[in-house]
């Protein structure tokens, strides 16, 4: 994600959705009908295909929890995405993207996760535990041994400074 997106307007975004499965979705929403598209249709988008955390996104952003979207998941997913979202709230949707088991900590084994998924498994499990290691013990400010949303927002607001560099981008925040 980050860097070029597209802006989409709600209308766009509905075709595009409908597009995923024409036969799935009616085109008349007034009755709010009761569609949920897969997560493979959703996961496969050009915006998704390529980012490791597709999935996490597709889950966090679905009512059930599982990726499949309704057409408000859809939408709610899309303005987070966009260039235009407010960087806290891009922050907020990152946190719960790195919450894999969605107990609202990031802990280590979350960013174990977060970081195999971010270097595409290019660490070994050394250099993983180390920075792990190295990024809980610079942003825990209060030593509970995981990042609460309140840490992980000191940590990014610290990190500002290097806001425009593209790593910022492509690994603190991805969305
Ligand atoms: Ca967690
Ligand atoms: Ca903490």
């Amino acid at each position: 994600m980050g860097n070029k997106q597209t802006i989409f307007t709600a209308q766009q975004l509905f075709y595009r959705y409908r597009d995923l499965a024409p036969q799935l979705v009616p085109l008349d929403y007034t009755n709010h009908p009761d569609v949920k598209l897969p997560y493979e249709l959703i996961g496969s988008m050009p915006e998704l295909k390529d980012n490791p955390f597709r999935q996490r996104i597709a889950e966090v952003f679905s009512e059930d929890g599982e990726g499949n979207m309704t057409l408000d998941d859809f939408l709610d997913m899309f303005s987070v995405l966009s260039e235009m979202a407010p960087r806290d709230l891009k922050a907020y949707y990152a946190f719960k993207i790195y919450d894999f088991n969605n107990d609202d900590f990031i802990c280590k084994s979350d960013l174990e996760k977060t970081l195999n998924k971010l270097t595409r498994n290019e660490l070994t499990e050394d250099e993983v535990r180390m920075v792990c290691e190295k990024v809980i013990d610079e942003a825990d400010l209060d030593n509970d041994g995981r990042l609460s949303l309140e840490d992980f927002h000191n940590h990014l607001q610290r990190h500002m400074k290097h806001v425009n560099s593209p790593a910022w981008n492509t690994s603190v925040i991805l969305l």
